[in-house]
């Protein structure tokens, strides 16, 4: 197998999905272990920032009426609702100040679980001249997948973080397909380890 650079340098990106008190452990709709992609990401924020690369940051970012909630017949408890401190990201996240953040999944009556989809994340990449994403946060089945599957169909590369997502899991086994997908779609998979600090 060819030697890959799986190492961040020009036209990369991070792409951080949705790290949000909700969906960490005591929130809303908490992801299990959830807030073990926090150290690991701030990691990777350091290492992007010290490169003078840069970091994006999604948001799930809903009304208090969005379609997704349970009183819509939408499969979730209310969660990130926009302006709320579920919606806010979690505390630990060493975001730079300069992270472009991306809201999703603002109108009431649409779902959005990509960071693509009604955003114009694919345009400010493509103005940055951003060709590679490095992908993590939450939540692996959902959020990460329907972003990573968004990105590949828009032609940039993926380098999935595996330490650096954890799933839902509604079934059993969801987020262990979710990563098959990714891979099978195109994504190349890096773990933190394997990667000088
Ligand atoms: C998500 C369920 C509902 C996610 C968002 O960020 O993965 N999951 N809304
Ligand atoms: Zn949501």
């Amino acid at each position: 197998m060819d030697a890959e650079r799986m190492e961040p340098g020009q036209g990369d990106a991070l792409l951080i999905v949705d790290v949000q008190n909700d969906f960490l452990p005591g929130g809303a709709l908490p992801v299990p272990e959830g807030d073990a992609v926090v150290p690991v990401l701030n990691r990777w924020i350091g290492r992007f920032t010290a490169r003078g690369l840069p970091v994006y940051a999604t948001r799930d970012w809903h009304p208090p009426d969005h379609c997704s909630f349970r009183e819509q017949g939408g499969p979730w408890p209310p969660h990130c609702v926009a302006g709320t401190e579920g919606a806010a990201f979690a505390p630990g996240l060493k975001l730079p100040p300069d992270a472009v953040i991306v809201s999703k999944a603002t109108e009431p009556d649409r779902e959005a679980y990509s960071g693509f989809e009604g955003t114009d994340l694919a345009e400010r990449l493509r103005a940055q001249r951003v060709r590679r994403l490095f992908v993590g946060g939450l939540a692996t089945d959902y959020c990460v997948l329907s972003t990573v599957r968004d990105a590949l169909r828009e032609g940039f590369e993926v380098a999935l973080i595996e330490d650096a997502v954890r799933a839902v899991d509604v079934q059993p086994g969801d987020g262990a397909r979710a990563l098959e997908e990714m891979r099978r779609l195109g994504a190349r998979t890096v773990r933190t380890e394997a990667t000088a600090a």
